[in-house]
C-alpha cells in the first residue's frame, strides 16, 4: 500500500482519523488507488477517441504553436481523420448526454411515482404539499379548480395530480415544440435560446440525437456538437432537474429551514446505523417512515442496539436532510470511510456516485453492502429491489436486514467525533418567503442589498468531492474567500454538505466568516450566509432563485446581466459538466477546478472559455487554485455591477463601514 499523506488527502479530521485506522488494518481506498495510478495524459486532455474500432486514436497536443507541417498536421488526427477539435468535443459532448441522462432518468422514476400516488397504487406516499401542486399544476395549463365564476369550487389534489402527472411524464417523450419551462425563464433569456435554435424539444431525443452525433462519422463540426450539448443541457436543468425537483417537493414537501447534523460524528457506536447513499429520495422517505416504527425500534433492541440511526450519503443525504433533517454521515469521499468506522450495519444504495470499491471495503468489516435499484447493482451486494407500491415493506426488509447484522460487527470500532451542526432547507420558495414575509415575499429584498452593495453579487458554489484534490479544501478556501468579500453562496450537493462540515450552514458563521454588508444582511434576516438548497439536481431552484432575481428587477433583463457566478471547484462527476453547460446557456459564468476535459483541442477550450459569451452571455473557465477562483468570480462580479452602473453604491457601503470603524474606535479611544 501506498504512503499517504493524510492531511493532503482530506481537510476533514474525520477523514484523516479514518484512512489512519484503514491503511492500520490494510484496507484500500480511493486515495490509495489515485496514488498507485495517475490519469492518462492522452485522456486527461480529451484527446483520446474509441469510439470506433479502427482506434483507439490519440491526438496529441501541437509540437509548435505554428507553422506545423502537413506530415505534423496528419499525426494529430485520427485514423478517419477526426481532428482534435472533433475529438474534444465528442468527448464532452457524451460527457453532458450522460449526466443529463441521470438526473433525467431520475425525473422520470419520480414522475412515475407522482403518477402512481395520484392513483393511489402506492404504499406509504401521499401528495405532501398542495400548495407546491397549486403552483405547479398552474405551470402547465392544469386547471385547480373546477367550474367557473362564483360556481368554482378547488379541485381535489388527486384530481389536479392525476391529470398532471402524465402531462409532465409525456414530456420525456415529446418530438417537437418546446419543453414547458422554457417559459419560467427571463423573456430575454428565452430569446436568445430561441435565436441560437437550442430550446429542447423534449427530454430523452436531446440525450439520444447528442449520443447520435457523437458516433463515429456523423457531427464533424465542434461547434454544431456543441450546440447540441447545449440543448441537451438545458433540457437537464430546466426540465429533467426541475421536474424532479417539482414533483419531489410536491411528493415529500417543499423545503423550509430545519436543523441537522453532518459528519460521520452522527453515527452512534450501540444503534443500528444505517447509511443511505445514492441520489432518488424514492426510498429513503420510506426509510425514514419504517425506522421510527416501534416494531423495528423493538425489534432492533432485542439484538442488542439502543435502536436506530439513519444517516444520509451524497444526494439521497441532502434529500432527506433538508426535509426531515436527517443527519448526514459525509459527502463523496466519505463513502469508503464511513464503512471503515466498522459502525455500519448497512450501506443502502440506489444510483449514482457509488463507488464500486464499496463491495471491497465492506468485506473487511461486517457491513452490508445492499443495492435496492435495478438499474444499479453490483455483483457482490444484497440486491433488494425497490418497488414503490411495496415501498413501505422494501424499507421495512431493508432494516431489519441492518439489524440482522448489527451482532456481527467486529471489533474495532472507530466513529470519529466531528459532526457539526447546520441549518439547511433553502429552497426558492422558503428564500422568498425570508427576504420578505408571505405577503411581500420578494427576492426585490436581495437585488436591493445588492444594488445598495451590502451584497456584492451571488455565487453558486456546487458539485463534488474528487481524490484528485485534498477533500473540501477547494470548497472551503473559495466560500470563505467569497464571503469575506460580501457575496453570498448558494450550494447544493457534496459542496453545500463540505460546507457543513465546517460550519458555515449556521446563521452564527456569517459573523464570523462575512464582510460587514453581508454579515449584516444575514442577521437582519437570520440566515446562514451559505444557504444549502439541496441536491444535484435542486440546481434547478439555483436556475429559479437567479431568474427571480432578474423578475424583481433593478438588476438588469437577463440572468447574464446579474452579478453572479458559479462554480464547482472539486467537480468529478459527468453530471456536473451536464449542470456547468446548462448554467452556461444560462447565462452564468461558470468556474471547475481539478482539471479541464478539453485541453487536447485549444480551439474548442477558447471557444468554451470566450467565444460562447457571446453568444449566450455564459462561459466556462477553469482554474486549479481556490484563491485564484474566487478572484476570477469577484472580478466578473465586478463587471456586471459595473455595466448595471451599482459599482459606486458599494464603494459608499465600504466608505460608511470605514467612517463606522473609525467612529467607533474613537469613542473607544474616548473611554
Ligand atoms: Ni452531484 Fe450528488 Fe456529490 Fe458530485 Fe455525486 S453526490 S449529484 S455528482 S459527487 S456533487
Ligand atoms: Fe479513430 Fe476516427 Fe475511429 Fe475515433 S472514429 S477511433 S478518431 S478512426
Amino acid at each position: 500500500m501506498a504512503e499517504l499523506e493524510f492531511d493532503k488527502l482530506s481537510m476533514d479530521p474525520a477523514a484523516q482519523e479514518l484512512l489512519k485506522k484503514a491503511q492500520a488494518e490494510g484496507v484500500e481506498t480511493i486515495f490509495d488507488r489515485a496514488k498507485a495510478m495517475k490519469p492518462c495524459p492522452i485522456g486527461i486532455e480529451g484527446a483520446c477517441c474509441r469510439i470506433c474500432a479502427q482506434g483507439p486514436c490519440r491526438v496529441p497536443p501541437p509540437k509548435k504553436k505554428e507553422g506545423e507541417t502537413t506530415e505534423e498536421k496528419k499525426q494529430r488526427m485520427g485514423l478517419c481523420g477526426a481532428t482534435a477539435e472533433t475529438i474534444v468535443a465528442r468527448n464532452f459532448a457524451r460527457m453532458v448526454a450522460a449526466g443529463s441522462a441521470s438526473h433525467s432518468d431520475h425525473s422520470r422514476g419520480v414522475a412515475k411515482l407522482f403518477i402512481e400516488v395520484a392513483n393511489g397504487r402506492t404504499q406509504g406516499y401521499q401528495i405532501k404539499d398542495v400548495a407546491k401542486l397549486r403552483r405547479v399544476a398552474r405551470d402547465w395549463d392544469v386547471p385547480i379548480t373546477e367550474g367557473e365564476g362564483e360556481d368554482a369550487k378547488p379541485r381535489s389534489p388527486e384530481d389536479i395530480a392525476k391529470e398532471l402527472g402524465p402531462k409532465i411524464l409525456a414530456e420525456f417523450g415529446q418530438q417537437d415544440g418546446e419543453i414547458n419551462y422554457v417559459r419560467r425563464a427571463p423573456k430575454k433569456r428565452q430569446e436568445i435560446w430561441r435565436k441560437q435554435g437550442v430550446v429542447p424539444r423534449g427530454v430523452d431525443i436531446e440525450v439520444v440525437e447528442l449520443m447520435y452525433r457523437t458516433h463515429m462519422g456523423v457531427d464533424q463540426d465542434y461547434h454544431n456538437l456543441i450546440k447540441q450539448s447545449t440543448r441537451c443541457a438545458l433540457a437537464d436543468g430546466w426540465s429533467g432537474s426541475m421536474i424532479s425537483t417539482d414533483l419531489q417537493d410536491i411528493l415529500f414537501g417543499c423545503p423550509t429551514p430545519v436543523a441537522g447534523e453532518i459528519n460521520l460524528g452522527v453515527l452512534k457506536e450501540d444503534h443500528v446505523n444505517v447509511v443511505m447513499h445514492g441520489h432518488e429520495p424514492l426510498l429513503p422517505e420510506m426509510l425514514f417512515v419504517a425506522a421510527q416504527e416501534p416494531e423495528l425500534i423493538e425489534y432492533a433492541k432485542s439484538k442488542g442496539a439502543k435502536g436506530i440511526q439513519l444517516a444520509g450519503m451524497c444526494c439521497s443525504a441532502n434529500e432527506v436532510l433538508m426535509r426531515h433533517g436527517v443527519p448526514v454521515a459525509g459527502n463523496y469521499l466519505h463513502q469508503e470511510l464511513a464503512v471503515i468506522t466498522g459502525a455500519v450495519d448497512a450501506l443502502v444504495v440506489d444510483v449514482q456516485c457509488e463507488m464500486q470499491a464499496l463491495e471491497n471495503v465492506a468485506q473487511c468489516y461486517h457491513t452490508k453492502i445492499i443495492t435496492t435499484d435495478d438499474r444499479a447493482k453490483m455483483p457482490k451486494a444484497t440486491h433488494i429491489p425497490f418497488d414503490d407500491h411495496h415501498a413501505l415493506d422494501v424499507a421495512r426488509q431493508v432494516l431489519r436486514e441492518a439489524i440482522d447484522n448489527y451482532p456481527n460487527r467486529r471489533a474495532p470500532v472507530l466513529i470519529p467525533k466531528e459532526s457539526s451542526p447546520t441549518i439547511v432547507g433553502f429552497s426558492y420558495e422558503t428564500i422568498q418567503y425570508l427576504l420578505g414575509g408571505s405577503i411581500r415575499g420578494s427576492y426585490y429584498t436581495l437585488n436591493d442589498n445588492v444594488i445598495g452593495g451590502r451584497v456584492r453579487g451571488v455565487a453558486g458554489v456546487v458539485g463534488c468531492n474528487n481524490c484528485r484534490t485534498t477533500q473540501d479544501s477547494s470548497h472551503l478556501t473559495l466560500i470563505k474567500e467569497l464571503l469575506k468579500n460580501d457575496i453570498i453562496v448558494l450550494s447544493t450537493g457534496c459542496a453545500a454538505m463540505a460546507a457543513g462540515k465546517y460550519g458555515l450552514l449556521t446563521p452564527e458563521s456569517a459573523s464570523k466568516y462575512c464582510g460587514e454588508g453581508l454579515a449584516e444582511v444575514c442577521e437582519t434576516v437570520g440566515i446562514p450566509p451559505v444557504l444549502h438548497m439541496g441536491a444535484c439536481v435542486d440546481n434547478s431552484r439555483i436556475l429559479m432563485a437567479a431568474t427571480a432575481c432578474v423578475k424583481a428587477g433593478g438588476l438588469g433583463t437577463d440572468i447574464s446581466d446579474l452579478p453572479a457566478a458559479g462554480a464547482a471547484p472539486e467537480w468529478m462527476s459527468e453530471k456536473a459538466i451536464a449542470i456547468g453547460q446548462y448554467f452556461v446557456a444560462s447565462g452564468v459564468y461558470t468556474l471547475f477546478g481539478v482539471n479541464w476535459p478539453t485541453t487536447g483541442s485549444e480551439i474548442l477550450t477558447e471557444y468554451l472559455f470566450k467565444g460562447i459569451e457571446e453568444e449566450y452571455g455564459g462561459k466556462w473557465d477553469f482554474e486549479a487554485d481556490p484563491e485564484m477562483m474566487a478572484k476570477k468570480m469577484i472580478a466578473h462580479i465586478d463587471l456586471k455591477r459595473k455595466a448595471l452602473g451599482i459599482d459606486k453604491a458599494r464603494e459608499r457601503v465600504l466608505m460608511d463601514m470605514e467612517m463606522r470603524r473609525q467612529l467607533e474606535a474613537a469613542a473607544g479611544e474616548e473611554h
